[in-house]
């Protein structure tokens, strides 16, 4: 596993206050909560595929296999539930959304990206919110393979954005034109969801 700057980065920074890091309206927890909208997917690692996509155009595939061989970064990381909860110095690894870029051989040919599901769940995150070391999809929770519960096989970790962006049993991304709103951004919650901004519905 190759871990980059992340890691040492936050350690040279030493302890933060964690009444400074928890965004406006969060509180910290230490468990886990689920959040799921529909049945939770039980895929098989035999049959994951993970889908690449310009508009309706896949660009390329990769098997478990394959996905597993691409470079894997470590992140430590707070992540922020709109529900209230958040979740401070979480462990993840997995393949940078720039990783996979450069295995497709492509640039990000638009601005805007849809993250898609096994459970027909998805989200719109911006490119400039998914590249540059800011989003994986991560494979491991705490240094096991990510639950089921959580989205494994693989998730999508965009932990700057409130966690509804982080997609579960991701598939696929898909660079889309326009912003298009996911399941949660078509249902009332905020197109772009900045936890220290507090956009958590559309509008805020
Ligand atoms: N595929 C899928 N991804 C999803 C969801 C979902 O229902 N389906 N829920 C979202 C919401 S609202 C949150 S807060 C987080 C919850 O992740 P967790 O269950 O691992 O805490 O996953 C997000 N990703
Ligand atoms: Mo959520």
């Amino acid at each position: 596993m190759v871990t980059r700057g992340f890691v040492g980065k936050k350690r040279e920074q030493g302890p933060r206050d964690p009444t400074e890091r928890v965004p406006p309206g969060q509180h910290p927890v230490n468990d886990f909560p689920v959040l799921t909208a529909g049945p939770t997917p039980r895929v098989a690692t035999e049959d994951w595929v993970f889908t690449l996509k310009i508009g309706p155009r896949p660009v390329k595939k990769w098997t478990w296999r394959e996905f597993n061989a691409l470079p894997m970064t470590g992140v430590v990381r707070d992540i922020h539930c709109v529900t209230t909860w958040s979740k401070l110095d979480t462990h993840w690894e997995g393949v940078m959304v720039d990783e996979i870029l450069a295995d497709a051989g492509i640039e990000p040919p638009t601005g805007f990206m849809l993250a898609h599901s096994f459970d027909g769940y998805s989200t719109n995150v911006p490119v400039a919110d998914s590249v540059g070391g800011k989003a994986m999809v991560a494979l491991k929770f705490g240094g096991q393979p990510l639950g089921t519960d959580h989205g494994g096989p693989a998730r999508l970790l965009v932990p700057h954005l409130y966690f509804w962006k982080s997609t579960k049993w991701v598939n696929g991304l898909q660079f889309t034109e326009r912003d298009e709103a996911g399941f949660w951004e078509l249902r009332g919650y905020h197109i772009y969801g900045d936890p220290r901004l507090e956009q958590r519905y559309t509008g805020d």
